[in-house]
């Protein structure tokens, strides 16, 4: 075990090895994995991405992605940008949004991932993961990215950013190890039960995203403090996918630069095939969706089509212009937001994420 710390400064033992974590489950083993997912918050499925796809995903970037002068869209800043690099080589601005990027360019990255993103035990597993009746509804994509670097991603719930229009807890995302993830290469960790236990910190007043998300980034950790949950960053193997509902805490570990080791991977956040974004607990965002393997993938600012190459364009000449033009916009949403909420008499939201489980579970039924 490695022993590293967390952002509220306490001790959280890394395994190192296979070995060293829990065995957690496989596809065959969806039911149990459905009743650990219920209590835990997040559920490991091992094996689940063939180690040949993660590596035709590793070898596309390679090829088409790193040495590339084309500007991409980022998830830290929401900017186009070039690729950046770490110490140690590792892209270390995560590419947002892998469904958008343009064919011409990155044609096969881009189906490779999503090869994986949408690969049947995968659909099959998120399907069942956000059942809320016997029937399982097929999934839909409706955001994603690509990690090589550790960036230390502060404690949140995606909750805040976006989840399900139809219930506050309603998504679910999927972290894919493409290699075996190095102890110290910023490990992914979730904080198991936050998810019913801590109320869902709403995108709103005091600690919005438009004035405040420095305030929201502190109250995670006060929250996550005050409860005193468990913080576990599991083991995870090439072609294992973590799970984790749309409430659960989780961020990810500075990377330890003298390990010199990546953390290739995907994440893809997903819903209900016929539920829709809701973004920022502030409005429904519908999305244009475009088929892979049969799966939904709502695309955003598909690089395909050339206004949104013209967008890209402007935006990578003027990126302070076009981050206060963003910056604007979602502030205006939110205070639009705010007033809507403080006219209406308040709605009841379902607070609780996950609903009760059915009771006869079709055993590794899926779409
Ligand atoms: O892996 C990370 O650093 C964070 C990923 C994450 O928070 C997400 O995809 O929602
Ligand atoms: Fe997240």
């Amino acid at each position: 075990m490695l022993v590293a710390m967390t952002p509220i400064g306490t001790g959280l033992a890394v395994p190192e090895r296979l070995e060293e974590d829990r065995a957690y489950f496989r596809i065959d083993e969806l039911v149990a994995a459905r009743g650990y997912y219920e209590t835990e918050g997040y559920v490991v499925l091992r094996g689940i991405v063939p180690a040949a796809l993660c590596d035709r995903i590793r070898e596309s970037f390679e090829r088409e992605v790193r040495g590339s002068p084309t500007p991409i869209l980022r998830q830290q800043e929401m900017r186009y940008e070039r690729n950046c690099f770490d110490a140690n080589g590792f892209l270390n601005n995560p590419i947002f949004n892998i469904q958008d990027l343009e064919t011409r360019r990155f044609g096969a990255f881009k189906a490779a991932a999503l090869d994986a993103l949408t690969h049947a035990p995968v659909a099959r597993a998120v399907s069942v993961l956000l059942a809320d009746g016997p029937e399982p509804e097929p999934a839909k994509i409706i955001q994603s990215m690509f990690f090589e670097g550790g960036v230390g991603t502060w404690p949140h719930q995606d909750s805040y950013y976006q989840d399900s229009a139809r219930r506050i807890g309603g998504g679910i995302a999927g972290w894919f190890a493409l290699e075996d993830v190095d102890a110290g290469a910023g490990r992914f960790y979730v904080l198991p039960g936050s998810h019913r236990r801590m109320p869902v910190i709403r995108n709103s007043g005091k600690l919005d995203f438009a004035f405040h998300h420095a305030s929201y980034k502190r109250a995670v950790l006060e929250a996550a403090a005050a409860h005193g949950f468990e913080w576990r960053a599991p083991y995870l193997a090439k072609g294992d996918v973590l799970f984790w509902n749309s409430c659960t805490v989780h961020g990810s570990l500075s990377p330890i630069v003298e390990r010199k080791a990546s953390r290739t991977s995907l994440t893809a956040h997903y819903l209900q095939q016929s539920d829709e974004m809701r973004q920022f607990h502030a409005r429904v965002r519908r999305q244009k969706t475009r088929l892979h393997n049969g799966m939904s993938v709502a695309l955003l600012h598909d690089q395909d089509r050339w206004p949104n190459r013209l967008a890209r364009e402007i935006a990578s000449r003027y990126p302070e212009a076009w981050a206060t033009a963003r910056r604007v916009a979602i502030r205006t949403l939110l205070v639009v937001a705010d007033w809507r909420r403080r006219d209406r008499s308040p709605v009841a939201e379902p607070e609780q994420p996950v609903p009760a489980p059915p009771r006869d579970w079709p055993s590794g039924s899926g779409p």
